[in-house]
């Protein structure tokens, strides 16, 4: 059989990884069985990251009781798809006067260069002022990432409840709650609290999810030290790793998503609109 010659660069690519090899032939004559290896070439080794698989999703008519128990239970993510437009906060969030009613409370928001992949810096700042500034052209990216609203704000909690959501808490003990108000955002990939399942709502605007197993290859990873073992440096919207069997996919206003407990996702929304989200972590009872 014939060798192909080892280039000298050629190093075994990451398991799963699928290697291109393109080789480029050059004058050999076949017939007379007088193949040279030197008239092959390997001009180009590209370690290609495979193609991420869609997230599985459900309709509410066919989400019944024991579906949704069953999509839970079996830790693998999946949309809820349109299964939360009768959430109130859908119709009176993004009128612009409804949230401004609350525009003296304080909240946090991440302040972060546009192209940075990573998180931002915390600031303190009014909600009335922040959705203020996000009227307005942004030199650089602010967000109010994972802010405990409800906390400051406990008349909201009552515009994201409804028998779904409090059907789907219910399978657990509920931990923590956040809303996240932003327009382009980027959430770097990172997985929470190990024993925590989330849902996560979609209000307004649209945003993409990508997602990896907890089993995925910390290394391959390139996981963060201290507070951010839990974060990834791998900017998994540019595809230059191979970090092996991903999930994605898109959320629009109205669609829920389980993050089950330990799974990796990064979050982003590339539009220039207001874009709300809230979310549950919850702790599943056995
Ligand atoms: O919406 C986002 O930007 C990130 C959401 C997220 O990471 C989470 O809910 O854990």
């Amino acid at each position: 059989m014939l060798a192909v010659p080892r280039p000298k660069s050629l190093t075994r690519p990451p398991r799963g990884s699928r290697l291109w090899v393109i080789i480029f032939k050059e004058n050999i004559n076949l017939a007379a069985g007088n193949v040279n290896d030197q008239h092959l070439r390997v001009i180009h080794i590209l370690h290609m990251p495979r193609a991420l698989a869609l997230l599985q999703s459900y309709t509410r008519p066919a989400l019944s009781s024991s579906s949704l128990r069953h999509i839970i239970d079996t830790d693998k993510p999946a949309i809820l798809s349109q299964c939360f437009q009768d959430l109130p906060a859908l119709t009176k969030w993004p009128q612009r006067c409804y949230l401004r009613k609350f525009a003296d409370h304080p909240i946090e928001i991440e302040v972060s260069p546009l192209d940075a992949p990573g998180y931002g810096e915390r600031h303190e700042i009014s909600l009335g002022a922040y959705l203020e500034m996000l009227d307005h052209q942004l030199p650089y990216r602010a967000y109010m990432a994972q802010f405990p609203l409800f906390e400051r704000i406990p008349h909201l909690q009552a515009d994201v409840t409804t028998p779904l959501v409090e059907e789907i808490l219910r399978r657990g003990e509920k931990y923590s709650s956040s809303t996240w108000i932003g327009k382009k955002s980027l959430t770097p990939l990172h997985h929470d609290p190990k024993a925590l399942t989330n849902l996560f709502i979609q209000i307004c605007g649209t945003k993409r999810v990508r997602m990896f197993p907890p089993e995925s290859d910390r290394e391959r990873l390139w996981v963060g030290e201290g507070t951010l073992r839990n974060t990834s440096t791998v900017d998994v919207w540019r595809g230059e790793v191979d970090l092996g069997d991903g999930l994605e996919g898109t959320l629009r206003a109205g669609d829920g998503l389980i993050i089950p407990k330990g799974w990796w996702h990064s979050v982003q929304s590339d539009e220039d609109l207001l874009n709300i989200s809230v979310n549950w972590w919850f702790k599943i009872l056995d």
